[in-house]
């Protein structure tokens, strides 16, 4: 049998669609495509299984993750090739149980993996055993990968029982396609980006340690907060639920570096509870009420990081027991309010823009529009699209409602910010400065809870800010999510940034019908990118119209787009 395991070459087979196709003519003899055939029976791949790369990669029960995570090492050392630049892989499922795991690449800038990528992995993930081979010659013709470039790949994991074993599965597929590797062990998702950018940056944008990490983050934070710290307000403490997941790790070990600023105590730190149960940043936005196992007294500002660390929120409990949930969208309106005010002092006519999904509560884009004056932008979930819509600005601020956000800051922001730092006359050196800093403390790869909350922490302090002072820029208008199970929730086609149904036919039309029975009333559909569901969403004048607009949506979703199960029920 010859290197390609006796196929022939030019030889018409099937693509993974299962669309006849020609053997492409690439230099095989750099792939040892028959050690890869034998390593991967050592991580075959369930029969019939079939996995889609998906809003956040790969996301499934532990089990069944083996064969996608040493085919995922394939893929980045291809990836590695192609790009001439260090690939990251993360090991995680983010806010899933913790019986589920997940993979997903990370991109030379430290972004997500590029769309006809995804592609790449879906394909590859799915290929029957026999096809393995053909499928990475395949994606290394069309991909035009130059097969002998090095390869380098660095890995990193969550805390989940499952993530030690699988990411071993991925260094076996890095290796054995001749790549090299560095495994980073345990690290935050946001972490992981970092180090990729860090690279490739030849650490420009930073050490890739986590001691570089570490210290990049807390500098910025110590002087940015000097000024509010000088005023005397040097006794800030956060409790923090870090969802039993990876985050309580990483502060625990970081929070010597920013303390005495900023005096941060842990729950839900892996100890004892199990990972995302019942905690976490996820649990908190969705059930609207506090995580177990933290103590909350009346007005303690608290938040819950998500389980890989990419997501937070903020709450408090006021005088009369009252449980108030500031997420992502209040979050992006602090942080646009502070820029915009910085931008203002030094006068340079920098772009400021807000990007947002259809899960934005309206309050927040009426505020951010109609008071603050800002441009904001609503793109499809999922943290690429936004991403790439906040590149488009000289800053560009965006959060999901969920709480995953970050704010970019465009190469020429950057190089103006800086030179008014050391140039300008006091009063617009002291903003710039501040900008400076702040470019520092966001992590700009990708929303991270531990860089948010050093950032929030910091425009508190600085501005004088109670949380209930934040809380009150505006309020929320009431809003429900529910989950509707249907047959096949791609028949639901969505247009308009998610906000529109295209099909099937009648369902956009029984939404308007169903809106305009409510005041400030709003609702749309959407196909889940996680979950074998469809999302509802809606918001209206009060919590009883909300909560009947949206089982009244969720029953013409039943209806119009072949609900199965149970019928929506009136009632929470
Ligand atoms: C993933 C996305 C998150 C999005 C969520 C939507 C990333 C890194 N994460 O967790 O941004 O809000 O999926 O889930 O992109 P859904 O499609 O099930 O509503
Ligand atoms: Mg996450």
């Amino acid at each position: 049998m010859g290197r390609f395991g006796g196929e022939e070459e030019g030889e018409l087979t099937r693509n993974c669609w299962g669309q006849p196709d020609f053997c492409p003519e690439v230099d095989k003899t750099d792939m040892d495509l028959d050690a890869v055939t034998k390593q991967s029976v050592l991580h075959a791949k369930p029969d019939g299984l079939i996995l889609q790369y998906g809003t956040a990669g790969f996301r499934t029960k532990a089990e069944h993750l083996d064969h996608v995570m040493f085919r995922m090492g394939l893929l980045a050392v291809l990836r590695s090739k192609q790009t001439k630049s260090t690939i990251g892989v993360m090991v995680t499922a983010s806010h899933n149980p913790e019986e589920d795991n997940g993979v997903k690449l990370v991109d030379p800038l430290g972004e997500m993996l590029a769309a006809s990528w995804e592609e790449h992995a879906t394909c590859l993930a799915n290929a029957e055993e026999q096809h393995l081979p053909r499928v990475l010659v395949d994606i290394s013709e069309k991909a035009a990968v130059d097969l002998h470039q090095d390869a380098f790949v660095v890995i990193g994991r969550d805390t989940r029982p499952s993530s030690e074993r699988l990411s071993q599965s991925v260094i076996d597929g890095v290796t054995v396609l001749g790549g090299q590797f560095y495994d980073y062990g345990l690290l935050t998702t946001p972490q992981l980006h970092y180090m990729v950018f860090c690279r490739n940056s030849n650490g420009q944008y930073g050490k890739a340690t986590v001691e570089g990490y570490y210290q990049k983050l807390s500098s910025a934070f110590v002087e940015l907060t000097k000024q509010a710290f000088c005023r005397g307000d040097d006794h800030r403490t956060l409790k923090v639920d870090c969802a039993n997941g990876i985050g309580a790790l990483k502060l625990a070990e970081m929070k010597h570096y920013f303390s005495p600023g900023l005096s941060v105590q842990l729950f839900n730190d892996g100890t004892k509870g199990k990972l995302n149960h019942l905690c976490g940043a996820d649990f908190v936005k969705s059930h609207q009420k506090p995580p177990q196992g933290i103590e909350m007294r009346a007005n303690e500002r608290c938040c819950s990081f998500d389980g890989d660390a990419d997501r937070i929120v903020y709450y408090y409990h006021d005088a009369d027991g009252q449980f108030h949930l500031i997420d992502g969208d209040k979050i992006a309106t602090l942080i646009s309010s502070f820029l915009k005010e910085l931008l203002l002092e030094i006068g340079d006519g920098l772009s400021l823009g807000v990007v947002q999904t259809a899960y934005a509560n309206g309050s927040s884009t009426r505020y951010l529009e109609e008071v603050m004056k800002v441009p904001v932008y609503c793109t499809k979930t999922g943290v690429k699209h936004l991403h790439h819509k906040a590149q488009e600005f000289d800053i560009g601020v965006y959060f999901e409602a969920n709480g995953h956000g970050t704010v970019l800051f465009s190469k020429a922001a950057e190089t103006k910010i800086k030179q008014l730092a050391k140039e300008s006359e006091d009063e617009k050196r002291k903003a710039a400065k501040m900008l400076e800093n702040i470019i520092d403390l966001f992590n700009q790869t990708i929303g991270d809870a531990i860089s948010d909350m050093l950032v929030i922490e910091a425009i508190l302090a600085l501005k004088g800010l109670t949380v209930q002072q934040w809380d009150a820029l505006y309020t929320d208008l009431p809003n429900r999510q529910l989950k509707v199970k249907v047959a096949d929730r791609q028949v639901i086609s969505t247009t308009d940034a998610e906000r529109q149904v295209v099909k099937p036919p009648g369902l956009q039309e029984a939404i308007n019908d169903l809106v305009k029975k409510y005041r400030l009333s709003r609702a749309f559909v959407r196909p889940s990118g996680t979950e074998d569901i469809v999302r509802v969403y809606a918001e209206a004048d009060s919590q009883e119209n909300t909560d009947s607009l949206a089982y009244e949506v969720s029953l013409a979703v039943f209806q119009l787009a072949g609900g199965i199960g149970e019928r929506p029920q009136r009632g929470f």
